[in-house]
């Protein structure tokens, strides 16, 4: 496997001293810590379409992308094939064991929904073998609904009913193709499913017809016998002025109204949570807490913009506090660590995806090492814990089991003289987390 990146070596760890780009310093997949291997632990995901149909254009120039490779193919479907071949040799160089796709990536749209799934089939085809080949396999199949123009208004929230069954049909032909190559998830990020004005949009029916297609989406998963995890993926906003899955909070609320509760987990995206206003560890933590934690696309923003970003993730401190939080679930499988991240316009060169992804391997890996440390330390369960240490007994018992009353809480207030209070330490507790980077 030397044919579309012959000057790239097998990147392999070589521990925190190397100065060899095309090595890994903290990313040992066979390594064990807290009883599981680094592979386990972080499932590495590429995502497709950054990494293999990106041509870095923006909205100001045109693609910069070097990848001569691509010059070989005379065909749509010659291009998809020696995409995908890259895709593989590139995975296998870095060690990442897993790939995400969108049906348009991976497969040419040609002119009709008929037209695409007859590629999809043959594409599918190569990608079966090429997975039986190297041992890759799939974390997540998704449907793309929103760059086809039909999608202008929505898919599942159109306002044309003929949109919504285009959608379900493209829905139905992903799910039968990541089913075929046993994904081992499904995501819906809700592309187009927003508004940008509400003097156009009925509001409550575009919310119905959304729940009525996840509906419809995972009875026919369950009559595939699709045995994956069913995963929404939360945005606040882009490319809609309002995405209806704005965050966790939201989309829980979402799953709750319609019945859909424990038929779905979510895929957590780190600039999905910032631009949310919120931050990835309280997306991460508040999917957590309600078993809602599927799956991660592991990128970062750029807290000077407002918009997604997507960057390689590089900040040790936030993928610290990611790995936090998956090793406090037990893990983060069936879901794993998608790159949803792209090289910036200027990274145009083949070798940056390689160096790209070196990095953000390396940055979880290393996130990883740290938050285990902390936990085996139990740095800050301790301090937690004992913070809470009211709840644990007299007054704070009878609360958490729901014996207390208004007027037995109010007859205990008037008993007290003083409240008495501690410090919340949030300066200390920083440093402490500094003392473990
Ligand atoms: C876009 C989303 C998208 C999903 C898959 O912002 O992150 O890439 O992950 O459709
Ligand atoms: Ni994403
Ligand atoms: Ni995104």
């Amino acid at each position: 496997m030397d044919r579309f990146f012959p000057d790239i070596p097998y990147v392999r760890y070589e521990g925190p001293d190397s100065r060899n780009p095309y090595a890994f310093r903290y990313y040992n997949p066979d390594e064990v810590i807290l009883g599981k291997t680094m592979k386990e632990h972080l499932r590495f995901s590429m995502a497709y379409w950054h990494t293999l149909c990106a041509t870095g254009t923006d909205p100001f120039g045109r693609g910069t992308a070097v990848r001569p490779y691509e010059a070989e193919a005379k065909t749509p479907l010659e291009l998809a094939e020696i995409r995908m071949r890259a895709g593989f040799e590139l995975m296998k160089k870095l060690q990442i064991p897993y790939f995400c796709f969108h049906d348009c990536d991976i497969a040419p749209e040609g002119s009709s929904l008929t037209e695409f799934a007859k590629n999809l089939d043959i594409m599918a085809d190569l990608a079966e073998e090429l997975m039986a080949e190297t041992g890759i396999k799939l974390l997540w199949g998704t449907a793309n609904l929103f760059s086809h123009p039909r999608y202008v208004h929505g898919a599942a929230t159109s306002c044309s009913a003929d949109v919504f069954a285009c959608a379900a049909a493209q829905v139905k032909k992903a799910l039968d193709i990541t089913h075929r190559l046993k994904g081992e998830n499904y995501v819906f990020w809700g592309g187009r499913e927003g508004y940008e004005t509400l003097l156009n949009t009925d509001l409550a029916l575009e919310l119905d017809n959304l729940a009525r297609f996840l509906t419809l989406a995972a009875d026919y998963a369950d009559k595939i016998g699709f045995t994956g995890q069913l995963l929404i993926e939360p945005k606040p906003k882009e490319p809609t002025k309002h995405q209806y899955d704005f965050d966790v909070a939201g989309v829980l609320g979402f799953l709750r109204k319609y019945g859909l509760e424990g038929r779905f987990k979510l895929n957590i995206e780190a600039n999905h949570a910032t631009l949310a206003g919120h931050t990835f560890q309280h997306e991460l933590a508040m999917a957590r807490i309600n078993n809602l934690l599927g799956s991660i696309d592991a990128n970062q923003g750029d807290l000077l913009l407002g918009w997604d970003t997507d960057h390689f993730p590089t900040n040790l401190y936030e993928t610290t506090l990611c790995m936090l939080e998956v090793l406090k679930q037990g893990g983060i499988a069936p879901g794993g660590l998608n790159f949803d991240a792209k090289v910036r316009r200027g990274s145009f060169a083949p070798e940056d995806l390689f160096l790209a992804h070196i990095a953000g391997m390396d940055s979880f890996a290393r996130g990883l090492r740290i938050a285990a440390r902390i936990i085996e330390d139990k740095a800050l369960d301790e301090f937690v814990d004992r913070r809470y240490r009211s709840y644990q007994s007299g007054i704070g018992a009878a609360i958490v089991k729901g014996e207390a009353t208004l007027e037995s809480l109010a007859a205990y207030a008037y008993t007290l003289d003083e409240v008495k209070l501690e410090s919340g330490r949030q300066e200390y507790l920083e440093t402490l987390i500094n003392l473990y980077l």
